[in-house]
């Protein structure tokens, strides 16, 4: 397992968290149930032979969609929250699907975006029509199939987490609206007004969402989504104090 120290974030005080605290922030893992395997595995490892009194880890959503075992990585997360303290924000994704549940209609647009990856691994094969009677059928077929530790899971997600001088969220924050009063809308799926943005933004903002090759370090922000499914690739920043490094 590689350990990137990041650079400092260039300014005056380093962003920390309190003491005797770590977290560990995890990018978007879309099905990819052996990467998660492996970084939890990296994670208890380290907590062995570096013990903190206070670990939490934060999983930045979008735990479904495109990779192939969906379903086993909501397993894996509902089962390491009996045993660990952990933090599950909402990603795009799982918004995806609980809008599914309530309205079949949304079909069309969540097999865009690799819903079928996530309908296949609860057994359920949609026809390729996609009329609303399919869509009925279809929706009825994954209520049924989703235990109900699943569907609580997705109903229990929280748009954000703050702790020290960072704030995680899936995609980012809106510009000039203060962090307590954002919407969903753009916590779950802002991309340019966010990612283009230099300046300040009250806390550095820890988020997902939008792939790139290498976790991204801004003076504002902190992206580590290196696009899991596609890449083999699945990040994970580790805060302690004032350092950061990328595992
Ligand atoms: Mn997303």
């Amino acid at each position: 397992m590689r350990w990137n120290v990041l650079p400092a974030a260039g300014k005056k005080s380093k962003p920390r968290i309190p003491d005797n605290t770590r977290i560990y922030a995890i990018g978007d893992v879309h099905g990819r149930a052996d990467l998660l395997q492996q970084m939890f595995s990296a994670i208890d490892e380290s907590l062995v032979t570096h013990p903190v009194e206070n670990a939490v880890q934060v999983l930045l959503g979008d735990y479904i969609d495109r990779g192939p075992d969906s379903r086993k990585v909501i397993d894996l997360l509902i089962a390491r929250a009996t045993r660990h303290a952990m933090v599950y924000l909402k990603g795009n994704h799982e918004s995806y699907a609980l809008q599914f549940l309530s309205d079949p209609s949304a079909l069309s647009e969540w097999r865009q975006v690799g819903g079928m990856n996530t309908l296949l691994s609860y057994g359920i094969r949609p026809s390729a029509e996609d009329d609303p009677d399919e869509q009925r059928k279809t929706a009825a077929a994954f209520r049924n199939a989703l235990p109900e530790s699943h569907v609580h899971f997705l109903q229990k997600l929280v748009l954000s987490f703050t702790c020290g001088d960072f704030f995680f969220v899936h995609a980012g924050v809106r510009p000039g609206i203060p962090l307590a009063q954002q919407h969903e809308q753009d916590l779950l799926w802002i991309r340019d007004d966010f990612l283009l943005h230099e300046e300040d933004l009250g806390k550095i903002i820890v988020h997902g969402h939008t792939p790139r090759k290498e976790a991204e370090v801004r003076s504002n922000r902190i992206n580590i989504d290196t696009g899991a499914f596609a890449t083999g690739r699945l990040s994970c920043l580790v805060l302690q104090g004032n350092d950061m490094a990328v595992i």
